[in-house]
C-alpha cells in the first residue's frame, strides 16, 4: 500500500517536472537566440574601443560619467587664459553634436541660453560630473596650418571621487590643430544615454595620448566632371574632420569644365557648364577658410598639359587647333603666360605649400598632328616625349617661383625620373610600386593606388581600402620618412552632389585610420574583428551627424538567423 501510495504521485509528478524542464530549456534557448540576434544587429563587442581612428595609446576604466549640457570650455594658452578663435568656434560646433539629443528641457534651448546669459547657475554645484572642458595649448599664437604641423594631443578624463561628483576633462596640445583633433576624440567618447536622457562618457577614467602616423591624410574631390555646390564641399570638409583627414585635394578643373573664376584671365570660366555652376574667388576663399577652421589644408590642382580642354572655351589659342584640343599648345609662350596668371591668382587664395600640377594621361597625338606644333618640335629638335617633359618642367618652375612645392601624378616620374625638380612630390595612382622607386631617388611621395583608394571604384570593399599600406615595399627608415601619407580620390565622372558623400563614406574612413593610427593596430591579423565593428559604429556616428554614409558591407549572401 505504502509503495502504491508513493508511486502514484511520482507518476503524476514526472510529467509536470519534465514540462517544467522543457519550459526552462526552451526559455534559455530562445533567450540566447534573441541575445545572439541582438549582438549581430549591434555588433557591440565590449572589448573594443569605439573610437575612429584609433588613438596611438590609451587606457580606460569602467566608470560612467555624466556631462553637463551647459558644458563650458576653458582655454589656457602658454601665458594664461587665451583667445583661440578657432578653438572657440570648434567647441560650439562640437557642443551641438554632443548634445544633439539632449532635447529642449532645462539643459538646452531657451532656458539654458537664458541661464547662461544672466549667469544663473554660476557658482552653483552642478549635479553632472563633467561641467568644464579644459583645453591647454602650449603656445600663444594660432600657428600656420603647415604640412607636418603638430597635431598631437593628450585627452584625460578623470572620474569623480567619493567626496565630490566633479570629474575632470582636459585636452592638452602643442597647437590649436592638435586641440581640434582632441575635441573630435572627446566628442566620440560622449554618447547619449536614452534611459537617463543625459550625455555620458563611459569606460572612464580615460587617458589618451595621440598623434598621426602620416602628416598628409588626403581626400580628392573632382569638381570638373560634375559641379559640386559650395555647401556640399563644406559638408565633405566637415565630415573629413570627423575622421581626422587633413588635406582636401581640390581637382578643380579638367577637360570637361573650368568652374573657377580667374581674374587675370576672366574668360577661363566660360568653360564652366553654366553660369550657376561656377566658383567665384570669394567662394574659393570661403572654402579654404572653412577648411582651415577644421585643421584641413586645401591643395588646389590644375592638371596640365592633358585634362585641360575646357581652358580653350574662353581662350581657343590654348588648343593646338579647334579640331585637336588636347594637350595644351606646348609651342606657344602664351600657354605658359596663362598658367602663370592662373597660379598668381590662385596663390592669393591657397596658402598651403603644395600645389598639384597634374601631368597624367598625356596623349601627344595633337602635338604630332598639328602643323605649327609639329614644326615647333622639329625646330627645337624635340620628340613629343621631350615636349611633355619640357611642359611639365616649365609648369614646375612657375609653381616654384610662387613658393609652391609642385606635386605631379606619377607618369611624370615614370617618364623622366631624374629631370623632375628635387622638391617634387610624386603622386601615385597606377597601382602600387611607384612610391618605393620615388623615395629611393629622394623624392617625397603620396600613396593613392587606384586599385584600393579610388572611391569611384564601387566594387572595392572596405577591408581592401583598410589594409592598403602606403609604406609597402619600403625598408629604409630614411625612405619611409619621404612618404608623406596618402589620399583617397573621389573622381567625379559618376558621382555628383546627390551621392558624393555616400560614395566617399565609410570607405574614406578606412583609409583615414590607416593614415592616422599606428601600423600595429591597423595591420592586426583579423580586421573583421578588430576594425569592422568599430567602422560600423563610426558609420552610424556619421549618420547621426547628418552625413549620409553608406553601409560598410552589403551583406550579400547574408541569411536571416534561424
Ligand atoms: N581624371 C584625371 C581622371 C583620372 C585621372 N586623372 C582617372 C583615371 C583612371 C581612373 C580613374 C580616374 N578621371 N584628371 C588619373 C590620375 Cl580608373
Amino acid at each position: 500500500m505504502i509503495t502504491m501510495f508513493q508511486s502514484k504521485p511520482r507518476t503524476l509528478f514526472s510529467p509536470i517536472l519534465s514540462l517544467f524542464f522543457l519550459f526552462f530549456f526552451l526559455l534559455i534557448t530562445f533567450a540566447s537566440k534573441i541575445k545572439h540576434h541582438d549582438n549581430q544587429l549591434h555588433n557591440h563587442d565590449e572589448s573594443l574601443t569605439y573610437l575612429w581612428p584609433l588613438p596611438s595609446q590609451f587606457t580606460s576604466g569602467n566608470h560612467s560619467l555624466s556631462v553637463d549640457p551647459s558644458l563650458t570650455v576653458s582655454v589656457i594658452g602658454n601665458g594664461g587664459v587665451a583667445d583661440f578663435p578657432t578653438l572657440n568656434l570648434a567647441f560650439d560646433r562640437y557642443k551641438e553634436i554632443i548634445f544633439k539629443h539632449t532635447g529642449y528641457g532645462f539643459g538646452k534651448g531657451l532656458v539654458r541660453k537664458l541661464r547662461e546669459r544672466i549667469g544663473v547657475g554660476v557658482g552653483v554645484v552642478s549635479s553632472y560630473n563633467i561641467v568644464t572642458l579644459n583645453i591647454i595649448v602650449h603656445s600663444n599664437i594660432e600657428e600656420q596650418l603647415k604640412l607636418g604641423v603638430d597635431e598631437s594631443y593628450t585627452l584625460k578624463i578623470s572620474t569623480a571621487n567619493e567626496s565630490s561628483v566633479a570629474g575632470d576633462a582636459t585636452i592638452e596640445a602643442n597647437t590649436v590643430f592638435g586641440a581640434l583633433r582632441g575635441l573630435e576624440t572627446f566628442s566620440q567618447l560622449c554618447s547619449f544615454d536614452y534611459t537617463t536622457k543625459t550625455v555620458k562618457i563611459n569606460n572612464a577614467p580615460w587617458s589618451i595620448q595621440d598623434k598621426p602616423r602620416f602628416a598628409y591624410r588626403g581626400l580628392m574631390l573632382d569638381t570638373s566632371r560634375h559641379y559640386l555646390p559650395i555647401n556640399v564641399i563644406k559638408q565633405v570638409i566637415e565630415s573629413m574632420s570627423y575622421a581626422k583627414l587633413n588635406v582636401l585635394h581640390w581637382h578643380i578643373i579638367d577637360e570637361q569644365s573650368f568652374p573657377l573664376e580667374i581674374p587675370t584671365y576672366p574668360n577661363l570660366w566660360k568653360g564652366s557648364y553654366t553660369k550657376w555652376e561656377r566658383y567665384t574667388v570669394e567662394d574659393a576663399y570661403e572654402i579654404v577658410n572653412f577648411a582651415k577652421l577644421r585643421g584641413i589644408n586645401v591643395m588646389a590642382e590644375i592638371d596640365v598639359p592633358g585634362h585641360a580642354e575646357s581652358w580653350g572655351a574662353g581662350y581657343p589659342d590654348l588648343w593646338p587647333s579647334p579640331s585637336c584640343r588636347e594637350p595644351l599648345d606646348v609651342s606657344k609662350n602664351y600657354t605658359f603666360d596663362v598658367i602663370s596668371g592662373i597660379l598668381s591668382d590662385m596663390r592669393k587664395i591657397f596658402p598651403f605649400e603644395l600645389f598639384h600640377l597634374g601631368g597624367d594621361e598625356v596623349n601627344t597625338d595633337c602635338w604630332r598632328n598639328t602643323p605649327h606644333v609639329k614644326e615647333w618640335l622639329q625646330k627645337h629638335n624635340m620628340t613629343t616625349k621631350d615636349a611633355y617633359e619640357y611642359f611639365v618642367l616649365k609648369a614646375q618652375e612657375i609653381a616654384l617661383s610662387k613658393n609652391w612645392s609642385p606635386v605631379n601624378w606619377e607618369e611624370t616620374f615614370n617618364t623622366f625620373p631624374s629631370k623632375l625638380h628635387p622638391e617634387t612630390i610624386v603622386h601615385n595612382w597606377l597601382g602600387p610600386g611607384v612610391c618605393p622607386k620615388a623615395v629611393a631617388k629622394g623624392f617625397r611621395c603620396i600613396f593613392s593606388n587606384q586599385g584600393v583608394w579610388y572611391l569611384d571604384h564601387l566594387d572595392v570593399p572596405w577591408d581592401e581600402v583598410y589594409t592598403a599600406e602606403p609604406l609597402e615595399g619600403i625598408q629604409k627608415d630614411e625612405e619611409k620618412k619621404l612618404v608623406l601619407g596618402g589620399e583617397v580620390c573621389m573622381w567625379g565622372e559618376t558621382a555628383d552632389a546627390s551621392d558624393v558623400q555616400q560614395t566617399i563614406w565609410p570607405r574614406a574612413a578606412a583609409a583615414a585610420e590607416r593614415l592616422w593610427s599606428p601600423i600595429d593596430s591597423t595591420s592586426a591579423r583579423n580586421v573583421t574583428l578588430t576594425a569592422l565593428p568599430r567602422l560600423q559604429h563610426f558609420r552610424c556616428l556619421l549618420n547621426g551627424r547628418g552625413v549620409p554614409a553608406a553601409p560598410v558591407t552589403n551583406y550579400y549572401g547574408r541569411r536571416a538567423p534561424d
